[in-house]
């Protein structure tokens, strides 16, 4: 079924495609493999527009399916215990780079995780990231890229923390399809984190959170 269901988000076919992740979670089926599955879907949508195959309304109805399911998913994960707070992370996209599905996903995750989370959108300043760093003081910060183009504002968000003496308190994580150990490593980040399990368990290392 898992693999009907990749089918139907390449094939932008919304309604069926929640039909039938809504059967799989009923059923079951493990939600982060059900969203897993999803993401490969609308990962074939943007390699057909890569290819000049398809054009930007298959990737807003890519992005709206993909909305809609994570917003099903959300619904099958057990909440933690809210008032454990683990500690604090801040997490926005990158200037110049509007995507921000997969970094809400990574945020939710946090927050039934336990992590208090401050999400402050997207097309984010480096003077921004600053301020808002300043005001809510988390020990993580995440930056969310999904653009090639974000690797220089993730490098220019990362020096302005150098440059305002914030960079020793806290650590920084990158993510985002195009993002890497070697992107991480090119912006100044302390890591990079492939999807919301790895920014989970990074947050965790790094407050020396135990299960
Ligand atoms: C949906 C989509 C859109 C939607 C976004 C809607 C929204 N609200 O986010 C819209 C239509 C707006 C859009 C616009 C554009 N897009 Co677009 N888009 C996509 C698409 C198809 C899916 C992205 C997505 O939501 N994936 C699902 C989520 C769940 O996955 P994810 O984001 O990767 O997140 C997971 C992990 O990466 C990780 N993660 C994410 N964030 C973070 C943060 C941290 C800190 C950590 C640790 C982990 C982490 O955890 C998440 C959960 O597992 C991708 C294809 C792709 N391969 O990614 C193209 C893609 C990213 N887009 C692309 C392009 C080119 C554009 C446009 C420039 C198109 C244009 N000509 O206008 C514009 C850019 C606008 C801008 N300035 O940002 C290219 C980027 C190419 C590149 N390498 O630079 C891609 C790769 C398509 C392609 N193959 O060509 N897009």
């Amino acid at each position: 079924m898992l693999g009907r269901l990749q089918e139907l988000i390449a094939a932008l076919e919304g309604e069926e495609a929640l039909a039938l992740a809504k059967k799989m979670l009923n059923s079951g089926e493990d939600p982060m493999a059900v969203l897993e599955t999803c993401r490969k879907g609308v990962e074939i949508v943007g390699k057909r527009f890569e290819d000049g195959k398809s054009f930007i309304p298959d990737l807003l109805m890519s992005g709206e399916i993909m909305q809609s399911v994570s917003e099903l998913i959300k619904r099958y994960i057990p909440v933690g215990k809210k008032e454990k707070k683990c500690g604090k992370v801040l997490i926005g996209t990158v200037e110049g780079d509007i995507h921000d599905i997969g970094k809400k996903i990574v945020a939710f995750m946090l927050e039934v995780n336990g992590f208090e989370v401050l999400d402050i959108g997207v097309d984010v300043s480096p003077e921004l990231f600053v301020e808002k760093v300043k005001e809510f003081r988390p020990q993580v910060v995440g930056l969310c890229g999904l653009l090639t183009l974000s690797f220089e504002p993730m490098k220019n968000t990362i020096e302005a923390f150098t440059n305002t003496g914030l960079r020793d308190q806290i650590k920084v994580m990158i993510g985002g399809s195009p993002t890497d150990e070697r992107v991480a490593k090119y912006v100044g980040a302390d890591a990079y984190g492939r999807d919301a399990n790895a920014a989970v368990n990074l947050c965790r290392r790094w407050m020396a959170v135990s299960d």
